[in-house]
């Protein structure tokens, strides 16, 4: 079986855009790959954190993920921070990446655009080199991203080459890219040149929340913003919002974008945008149901910890590994 790897960062309440971007996909890739998936809680603090926040958006996310179908028979489910290497193999890989390479990254840029540079905190520049150690450790084939994290796998790619071709030898496996086309980056119900983000706007009507009341979510899409050719068609550039509710039904219903146009090719906005809601507000519903069955159980710390003893053996020897060959072991 092919291995990959994918990890989501507890930097605020889950939100639609990462079930439909990131978990919801990893549900189907449990039966095809060897999948370990983990909650990032280092890239969190990238970004200042509150402390009980923090840690309660890590245990929401490892539940969701079962929630949503994850099952830790099939799958390794960890916490990034209880498996030290990652930091460790982090560091290593801070010595290989180049200044030049990380002052391009657009998530950077994005992240510290309004802030000034004596308050950004160096593990933002630095983002990258640690998700390629999560990657990397592993010696997987596939990471499952979304759009926005194309350049992060890149540069990954880019480390692990150049340290394999320095000693010569392979090192490390070069992962490939998966970037699902339905949902790849959905966008904010309110802007929808933005995409729709948990850290972004905590508060914002743009954002769904995967625990919020499902109610509230059926009305943030009755007031999603549309354009006012009352034509339900996928054109992302001319028609953002209406595009965005279109791969959002499309993704929760499991149809195409041609079967979607075709179902509401009659329709005015207000019955597609019920549709969309039915929809949204039926799956938060049946995550929320099983998200309560499994939250505040010993099971969760049980899992946590079966998943952090299986990622620690593979990561310990891929370390001991690479410290040899750089002459640290
Ligand atoms: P932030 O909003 O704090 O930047 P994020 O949700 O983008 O966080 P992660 O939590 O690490 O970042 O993302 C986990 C996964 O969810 C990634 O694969 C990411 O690409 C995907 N994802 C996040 N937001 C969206 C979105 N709006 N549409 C599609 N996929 C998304
Ligand atoms: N940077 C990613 C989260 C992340 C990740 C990873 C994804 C951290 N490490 C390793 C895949 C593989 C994000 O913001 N979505």
């Amino acid at each position: 079986m092919k291995k990959m790897i994918s990890g989501i960062k507890p930097s605020g309440s889950p939100t639609l855009g990462n079930y439909i971007g990131a978990i919801k996909n990893f549900v189907h890739y449990q039966n095809e790959y060897e999948l370990y998936v983990f909650i990032a809680d280092l890239h969190a603090i990238t970004i200042r954190q509150d402390p009980l926040e923090l840690k309660r958006n890590t245990l929401d996310i490892a539940t969701l993920y079962i929630a949503c179908g994850l099952n830790p028979n099939k799958c390794t489910i960890f916490v990034q921070t209880d498996v030290l290497e990652h930091a460790n193999l982090g560091f290593i890989l801070n010595c290989f990446t180049y200044m030049g390479e990380l002052t391009r990254m657009t998530q950077f840029k994005e992240k510290s655009q309004n802030t000034n540079n004596d308050s950004i905190g160096v593990g933002l520049f630095t983002y990258p080199p640690l998700m390629a150690a999560d990657i990397l450790l592993y010696d997987v084939d596939y990471v499952p991203v979304g759009e926005d994290q194309v350049q992060h796998l890149e540069i990954t790619r880019d480390i692990a080459i150049r340290i394999n071709n320095l000693y010569n030898q392979k090192v490390f496996v070069i992962p490939d890219k998966i970037v699902n086309k339905v949902g790849a980056r959905i966008k904010s119900l309110q802007d929808p040149s933005k995409k729709m983000s948990k850290s972004e706007d905590p508060s914002d009507k743009g954002c769904i929340f995967l625990l919020e009341d499902p109610n509230k979510a059926y009305k943030k899409i009755m007031s999603a913003v549309t354009d006012n050719e009352m034509l339900v068609k996928y054109d992302p550039d001319n028609k953002p919002g209406i595009s965005n509710l279109i791969q959002i039904y499309c993704s929760l219903k499991d149809v195409s974008i041609e079967t979607c146009e075709e179902e509401f090719k009659d329709s005015n906005y207000g019955t597609f945008k019920k549709a969309v809601a039915e929809i949204v507000k039926t799956t938060l519903e049946n995550i929320q149901s099983r998200f309560k069955e499994i939250r505040y159980t010993d099971k969760l710390a049980e899992i946590l910890n079966e998943g952090k003893l299986k990622a620690q053996k593979i990561a310990s020897k891929k370390l001991l590994e690479i410290e040899k060959v750089i002459g640290l072991k």
